[in-house]
């Protein structure tokens, strides 16, 4: 199965995604997500440039052998830049293994663990009416599920709640956006938010939020303690994760769970996380974490500490990591849920795909491989269109974490 050609596809169906498309000379073809949102074209450079023209004659299943040239050959190991292009060319292998056997992806792992794949939801609101108002429709639509994110009273911007209905999407056109943040506000009115979903829809639904990045490790604590009457599913990113020494210090003060890693490339950003069991879930993707071959080795690592997946899925991600995602989910045995924020129309008219749908449950389909195509025809009418994403800044101007 020797590869003949290996090539970047830039489109923008509603926002950017860069798509790798690797063919052998049986004429098997295999896609793989390299969008890294708001540097897209640092990935697009590092394929075409550094890794496409070494791939040309290897032969296409030898998947493992090529990570370990494109991980250690490269010398400069990891970042997302270069896990991103790495997951990219694992997908798109694993994807030609596929087609080249006839079996769908998670077959190649291993089989289904379970019948489908639990996946939550954005509910978003101005404020807690608008939010409550959007956790309905979800609860409705029979997801089990929900993450909500609200306006803060008070606060100059908000994060996490979509501009005006559709898809929520951070990156901004043309610009970065400068955005304001009080931890002040959002610590005393957080609490206020989820005990108001409690009242409203009792505790049928797993409830998520997501922190961004923005609390130090005692206000993630105090957050964590605050809101442990309503039985959160996870608080997702408490605190920037580089010192991951400093999640003890949540770990010490509440039993809320915490899920973290979508910022995540390699093992070696969550293993103490996870042999010191200060995460209960593991964010990591396929695309910024290099891959089938190597998120695998993440998950096994968390499995012996019971720590479970629960993949990041934003719209960023293009459906091509979406559909490869549902295999992985289906197939592993400390599946925990996958977050699933939908995508524009003409996004999933671009990106033709297997996976199914039924409330808050998908199902990657039986097609073989990761069963996600590419219209390159529908592709070319949506030229990259540069976007970024926000930086957030305190009230006295200080730049902090988005
Ligand atoms: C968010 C993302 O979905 C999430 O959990 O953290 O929307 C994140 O902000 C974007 O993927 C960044 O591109
Ligand atoms: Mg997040």
């Amino acid at each position: 199965m020797k590869i003949v050609s290996a090539e970047v596809i830039i489109t923008c169906p509603g926002r950017n995604f860069v798509t790798l498309k690797i063919r052998t000379e049986d004429g098997v073809h295999g896609l793989g997500d390299a969008t890294l949102n708001g540097r897209e074209l640092a990935v697009a450079s590092y394929l075409r440039d550094h890794v496409c023209p070494m791939l040309i004659g290897r032969d296409a299943s030898r998947i493992e052998d090529t990570w370990q040239l494109l991980y250690k050959g490269a010398y400069w190991r990891r970042g997302p830049v270069t896990m991103s292009a790495i997951g990219a060319v694992d997908m798109a292998l694993w994807d030609i293994l596929g087609k080249s056997t006839g079996m769908p992806l998670y077959k190649l792992l291993g089989g289904a663990s379970r019948t489908g794949v639990m996946v939550y939801g954005h509910a978003t609101g101005r404020d807690i009416p608008e939010a409550l108002d959007e956790f309905a429709r979800y609860a409705e639509a029979g997801y089990q599920a929900i993450r909500i994110q609200s306006g803060v009273p008070n606060m100059r911007s908000v994060y996490g709640v979509s501009k005006g209905g559709g898809t929520y999407e951070p990156a901004t056109k043309g610009r970065v956006d400068e955005q304001y943040w009080s931890t002040e506000k959002y610590l005393d009115f957080a609490p206020k938010l989820f005990e108001a979903v409690r009242e409203r829809f009792g505790f049928d639904h797993h409830l998520l939020h997501d922190a961004h990045h923005r609390l130090t490790p005692i206000e993630a604590a105090r957050l964590g303690k605050a809101v442990e009457p309503y039985r959160l599913f996870w608080i997702e990113d408490p605190t920037p994760a580089e010192n991951q020494a400093a999640f003890r210090l949540i770990r010490q003060h509440t039993v809320t769970p915490i899920a973290v890693g979508e910022i995540f490339n390699s093992i070696w950003d969550c293993k103490q996380l996870i042999e010191e069991q200060l995460i209960d879930y593991i964010r990591a993707t396929l695309t910024h974490a290099g891959g089938i071959t190597h998120l695998k080795r993440i998950a096994d690592l968390a499995s012996l500490y019971q720590v479970r997946t629960g993949c990041h899925g934003a719209s960023d991600l293009s459906p091509v990591c979406m559909g490869a995602a549902l295999h992985f989910d289906l197939a592993i045995p400390n599946f925990g849920v996958q977050e699933y924020m939908g995508y524009p129309e003409e996004a999933l008219e671009v990106f033709p795909h297997a996976w199914t749908k039924d409330g808050g449950l998908m199902h990657p389909g039986e097609a073989p491989g990761h069963g996600v195509e590419i219209d390159e025809k529908l592709a070319a009418r949506y030229p990259y269109d540069p976007a970024y994403l926000p930086v957030a800044r305190l009230d006295d101007g200080t730049l902090w974490n988005w």
